[in-house]
């Protein structure tokens, strides 16, 4: 297989840039008043508008044609049936089987994997009814009213993410805490207020050797035990979410208080596993069966609608050409709901360590742009901080816009000021505001006309910046399932348009090692000579100042 920017096909889109990129969206809206209703889709609850993107129906001939040249239906049949498409690790990349609400056999190795999952499910299930029936109890006979999740990473972010979006379905007795951080302010912090006797950690970790989450358990344990006073107290308060049976057992939790996930699970793309059970224990077992059927929805979408009609393949080309063809470094996500506040830190893991890659499947360094950086915070915050830039900027600044009809929280008018806000930011950065336009209106307040001929200039916007935006009737667990698929399967049609491996993550590795190379150094006290001046001279100050 050729680069991807050897084929014809990519050369094409270069060429169509170069047509593009004199049109503005002002003038495409005029020039076609169905344009909104030819560029939307509505599916599993979402309903997108990417009418405001600088494409044309031939950019997303020519997108879908690339689309086609790398084999994206191929690539998605694959993941599908279990094929090891993780190819640096020999695994297959099966999040979709854990919300296989269809239950359809997807077999990996010749062995179907559906019974396992619902095994683990059913497992939840259960544990899910004790917690909260007070049939699990504490140590000392306390019912349990503050769970903590002890996890980094995917371990984390998912979980943390999908309890905050849903809180509004929040069981009130029980709290759920998450830490994350080897920073011991986390965990003591977290600790402070709550009361051990009452008190659940689940140390969610794949491989169960991960630093971070292991210190973190330890001093959890350390806690538990130095108020209870008991060993025995530990099978009461740590149940463990993990690949890693023998790992388990070796740190004292009882593997019976286990529940397991599989290697086809990427950490990033966890959360529809047992590493769920934070947001089971949060907002019930059937609030997030119903999450697993959104997504389940949306995975149905991605896999049979026809490109052009596919929401997932059309965000994730569309995204291909800000990146590859008009020159965008980053991508925003800007929820307007504040209960998607961590959606932009959780997507930043999902796309940055899926599509954060330099070289292709085979190995070979690419000769194009690959994931761009992503970031973003909720509406309307944002708009009082940084949406300067992506107004007036010099950068090109994709955004999604995402936001429900209607809230959980229908207080006075602020739920339509909100989604007000929603609108205009996507409407002025479509339009922009011409120097005429800046200065007739400042003439119109009454400003003398060298003045206003001098603030016209700073009160231009560009406009012509393009967005996304996603609308869903309300923010449930069924449309948050069917979110985050969608930005799952973006991701994926992403990383197969660049020829890269989505699914492993091995630049995560290199700083971990040498982290082992000079916590040793610190705990005896030497640096060793290997490192640069740099490096040196930090740890040793350091280890000289903490003495
Ligand atoms: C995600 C990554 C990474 C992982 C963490 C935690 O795709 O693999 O973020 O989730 O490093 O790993 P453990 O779950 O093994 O502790």
């Amino acid at each position: 297989m050729p680069l991807i920017n050897q084929l014809p096909q990519w050369q094409e889109l270069e060429q169509h840039w170069g047509q593009m990129c004199t049109q503005h969206l002002r003038a495409l809206f005029a020039a076609d008043p169905q344009r909104a209703e030819r560029m939307h889709l509505e599916t599993a609850g979402l309903y997108l508008d990417y009418s405001k993107n600088l494409i044309t129906q031939e950019t997303l001939e020519r997108l879908l044609a690339l689309a086609e040249a790398v084999d994206l239906r191929g690539w998605i049949e694959r993941m599908f049936q279990g094929e090891p498409i993780n190819n640096t690790e020999g695994r297959a990349v099966l999040h979709i089987a854990l919300r296989n609400r269809a239950n359809r056999p997807i077999l990996v190795n010749g062995q179907d994997v559906m019974p396992e999952v619902n095994r683990v499910l059913d497992q939840m299930r259960g544990f899910v009814e004790r917690v909260h029936s007070g049939a699990w109890r504490g140590y000392t006979g306390e019912c349990i009213t503050d769970v903590v999740n002890i996890g980094i990473g995917g371990s984390n972010l998912g979980p943390k993410m999908v309890c905050a979006a849903l809180s509004p379905y929040q069981n009130g007795s029980l709290r759920v805490h998450f830490v994350s951080n080897i920073d011991a302010a986390h965990l003591v912090g977290t600790l402070k207020p709550l009361d051990p006797a009452k008190t659940l950690f689940i140390v969610a970790s794949k491989t169960f050797t991960t630093q971070e989450t292991l210190t973190n358990a330890q001093s959890a344990r350390a806690w538990l035990l130095e108020a209870l006073k008991d060993p025995q107290a530990v099978a009461h308060h740590f149940v463990a979410v993990s690949t890693h049976t023998e790992r388990v057992a070796a740190f004292g939790i009882d593997p019976a208080n286990m529940f397991g996930f599989w290697d086809w699970v990427g950490g990033r793309y966890s959360l529809w596993s047992a590493i769920g059970l934070p947001i089971a224990l949060a907002v019930g077992f059937d609030r997030f069966i119903e999450l697993l059927e959104g997504a389940h929805a949306m995975d149905e979408h991605f896999r049979t609608a026809p490109f052009p009609e596919n929401m997932p393949v059309l965000m994730g080309l569309i995204g291909i050409w800000y990146v590859n063809f008009a020159g965008a470094k980053t991508q925003a996500i800007l929820p307007y709901d504040q209960c998607l506040r961590y959606l932009p830190a959780y997507l930043q893991q999902g796309d940055m360590e899926s599509n954060g890659k330099g070289v292709t499947r085979e190995g070979i360094p690419v000769a194009y742009s690959t994931g761009p950086v992503i970031w973003g915070e909720p509406g309307t915050d944002g708009q009082h901080a940084f949406y300067q830039l992506i107004h007036q900027g010099t950068q090109l600044i994709p955004a999604d816009f995402i936001g429900a009809i209607h809230s959980h929280y229908e207080l006075d008018d602020h739920h339509p000021k909100l989604m007000a806000n929603l609108f205009a930011q996507t409407e002025a950065l479509m339009r922009g505001r011409t120097y005429e336009e800046a200065l007739a209106e400042l003439l119109a307040s009454g400003m003398d006309e060298a003045q206003a001929r001098f603030l016209a200039h700073h009160r231009v916007f560009p406009g012509n910046r393009p967005t996304n935006t996603i609308l869903m009737d309300r923010l449930t667990p069924y449309t948050l399932g069917a979110l985050i698929a969608l930005y799952e399967h973006r991701i994926f049609t992403q990383g197969i348009i660049w020829g890269i491996n989505s699914f492993d993550q091995w630049g995560v590795e290199l700083g971990k090692q040498l982290a082992g190379v000079i916590l040793d150094e610190i705990q005896q006290g030497q640096v060793s000579t290997v490192h640069d001046s740099s490096t040196r001279f930090l740890v040793e100050r350091f280890i000289q100042q903490r003495r």
